[in-house]
């Protein structure tokens, strides 16, 4: 991305990266959306880099154990603190400016005001929790806690997978046209949806395309897509 400098009648161009890291038991889920469509030219085109980070090699002991029962019993297994911030710290070192996220359900909710917010930055680590839970003191080691919705997964992956692609996209550059990003969905204040499109055909099957985006007329369709937006 080129920027003009303020003053100096010079641009200074700079190649903008960010650097994704993510700690996860499950790293391989990634692969295969990450080396598709978008995103996949957004890595060939140096506006994003992916890494992984396995947390089994953080675990303990001979067999690398990552969680433990949890105290006061209970059902399943609970991943054990240190793993998790001896990964975290090593993201760290790799790139020490960047937010570490953990997705939880006993997160804020996320919404599109933080991914804006979050492609502003030049690294992000995301720590993929997973069995019944986490220790809490990790919480101590990662800056924000979002939740992506009122329901329960069985792990952050999905959950990273969401914020990676929400935040990747917002990148300049990442999108097609200088609208794109612009003109859709939840832009101004996490209310807003975007008007519907539609491409060829015409017609199929009798549903008709509506009539006023045939016709050209440029304020007629900018007025049209202003009020079918869904408020
Ligand atoms: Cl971020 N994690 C999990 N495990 N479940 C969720 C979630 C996150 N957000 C909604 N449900």
């Amino acid at each position: 991305m080129c920027v003009k400098n303020a003053g100096y009648s010079r641009y200074f161009c700079i190649l903008v990266i960010m650097k994704v890291q993510i700690i996860s038991l499950f790293p391989e889920v990634f692969k295969p959306l990450f080396s598709s469509s978008m995103l996949e030219k957004a890595s060939r085109n140096n506006l994003v880099s992916f890494e992984y980070i396995n947390l089994r090699d953080f675990g303990l002991g001979p067999r690398k154990s990552v969680d433990d029962t949890p105290y006061g019993g209970g059902d399943g297994m609970v991943l054990m603190v240190e793993p998790l911030t001896l990964a975290i710290e090593k993201a760290r070192d790799n790139d020490p400016n960047a937010i570490v996220i953990l997705p939880t359900p006993r997160g804020r909710q996320y919404k599109q005001s933080e991914a804006i917010e979050l492609a502003r930055s030049k690294g992000l680590i995301i720590v993929c929790a997973h069995y019944e839970g986490y220790d809490e003191r990790v919480t101590d080691y990662v800056d924000r806690q979002y939740s992506i919705g009122n329901y329960v997964l069985t792990g952050g992956e999905i959950p990273a997978m969401t914020i990676v692609d929400s935040v990747v996209r917002l990148i300049p550059g990442v999108l097609g046209g200088p609208e794109s990003a612009a003109n859709e969905s939840f832009q101004d204040d996490d209310q807003t949806i975007e008007h519907p499109h539609y491409t060829r055909p015409e017609e199929f099957r009798g549903q008709k395309v509506p009539e006023v985006l045939l016709t050209g007329h440029h304020q007629n369709i900018r007025n049209w897509r202003e009020d079918n937006k869904r408020k």
